[in-house]
């Protein structure tokens, strides 16, 4: 009886372990198996008002790798020219100063917004209209280009106004 005690408990343990471990596989492995990417998430852009030419698009760019990555250039079929463009106040005063590219650290998080870094839009060929999107390449010097539809978001928002559509490739 003793004996048979031993072995059904041993079983038991053997189960128990065997599940621990698979438990382990699936929260530990799962991070180093799921695809390492960088997201271009709730990206919107700004309507223009009457003949206005120029814009600015917004977004929040996850980067889910464990190594940092750099937006080095963002186009558009619609717009002569986009630039990276960082805010800056002082005083009463917004100044806005061209930057070169836009560091994504590691599993890290970069948010495009008013007032702080953004995506300058001059020349556009059409006006944009709220409601209407704008097809964006967000161009990355290690994952590549994503390409995205950005939601233009009415002339007074000053955050995300709708879902956008998110290409990946
Ligand atoms: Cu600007």
């Amino acid at each position: 009886m003793l004996r048979y005690c031993h072995i059904v408990n041993s079983n038991a343990v053997f189960t128990h372990q065997r599940l621990l471990f698979l438990i382990a596989i699936f929260v530990l492995g799962f991070p180093s198996v799921a695809k390492a990417e960088v997201l271009v998430q709730k990206i919107w852009v700004r309507s223009t008002p009457g003949v206005a030419r120029s814009s600015a698009a917004y977004a929040v760019i996850v980067n889910t790798a464990a190594k940092p990555d750099r937006l080095m250039e963002v186009s558009s079929p619609d717009v002569a020219k986009v630039e990276l463009h960082a805010s800056k106040q002082e005083g009463a005063i917004m100044t806005m100063t061209p930057i070169e590219t836009l560091s994504i650290p590691a599993r890290g998080t970069v948010e495009l917004k008013p007032g702080a870094n953004h995506v300058m839009i001059s020349g556009l060929t059409r006006p944009l209209r709220a409601g209407e999107t704008l097809d964006l390449t967000f161009s990355f010097e290690f994952y590549g280009d994503v390409d995205v539809k950005a939601m233009v978001g009415p002339l007074a928002a000053m955050g995300y106004p709708g879902p956008a559509i998110v290409e990946t490739p």
